[in-house]
């Protein structure tokens, strides 16, 4: 398989903890947003979204939007498996998930940040500074979402709660997020590092990365 990725993609991230988590293989292709590949042609004809993740699975077929790709994985490799089989479990998990994945993340993506550069004349502060107001908002619902508990989000296993939570850590720590009123939420960044198939998708390990 073929991952397309960028190292400080949170969405990347996601998708190649659970790569490592489920043992699969696959080659990093590296898709440089600060150099804006993800709009060029020929990065845009297999992912129309203009975004990293894509997967391309061994027999040609595109897998693009990392929260399908994180659902493709899990129904084809269901061991270890990131999303519960039981309805309501797998609703309240999805709940933490998607509160990162579709209320914190789209509204601090990239393209939104330049947007508020290029439209509203945005300074570097006050682009951080959005973007830490929507992570503080999300990751308050998000530590009150999370059961009271000394393990991951959800259980003695990392799932896709885990995941999309660590990612989004890395970019709340990047951009000066102050994490002390998340407990719950430091204490799963936490398990998670020590975890060596997480710990292997963070982005300072990854081989496009400036650090
Ligand atoms: N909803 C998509 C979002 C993909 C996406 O936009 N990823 C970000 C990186 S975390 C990106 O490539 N942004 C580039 C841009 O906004 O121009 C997913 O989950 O895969």
């Amino acid at each position: 398989m073929k991952l397309y990725s960028y190292w400080r993609s949170t969405t990347s991230y996601r998708v190649r903890a659970a790569l490592n988590l489920k043992g699969l293989a696959y080659d990093i292709v590296c898709v440089d947003l600060a150099a804006a590949d993800q709009r060029a042609s020929d990065y845009r004809e297999i992912n129309p979204g203009k975004g990293v993740p894509t997967l391309v699975l061994d027999d040609g077929t595109v897998l693009t939007q990392s929260m399908a790709i994180l659902e493709f994985l899990d129904a084809v490799h269901p061991v270890p498996r990131l999303i519960p089989k039981d309805p309501a479990e797998s609703a309240k998990v999805m709940a933490v998930a998607h509160t990162v994945a579709l209320d914190i993340h789209p509204v601090n993506n990239l393209r939104v940040t330049d947007q508020l550069k290029s439209r509203f004349g945005a300074t570097p502060e006050q682009s951080t500074d959005w973007m830490c107001h929507w992570m503080q908002e999300g990751f308050a619902a998000v530590e009150t979402l999370l059961p009271d508990s000394d393990a991951f989000a959800f259980g003695s296993t990392p799932n896709i709660a885990d995941i999309c939570i660590t990612a989004q850590t890395y970019n709340a720590r990047r951009w000066g997020l102050n994490l002390a009123a998340f407990p719950n939420i430091t204490r799963i960044e936490r398990l998670c590092r020590t975890i060596a198939a997480i710990a292997d998708a963070h982005p300072d390990n990854q081989p496009d990365a400036k650090v």
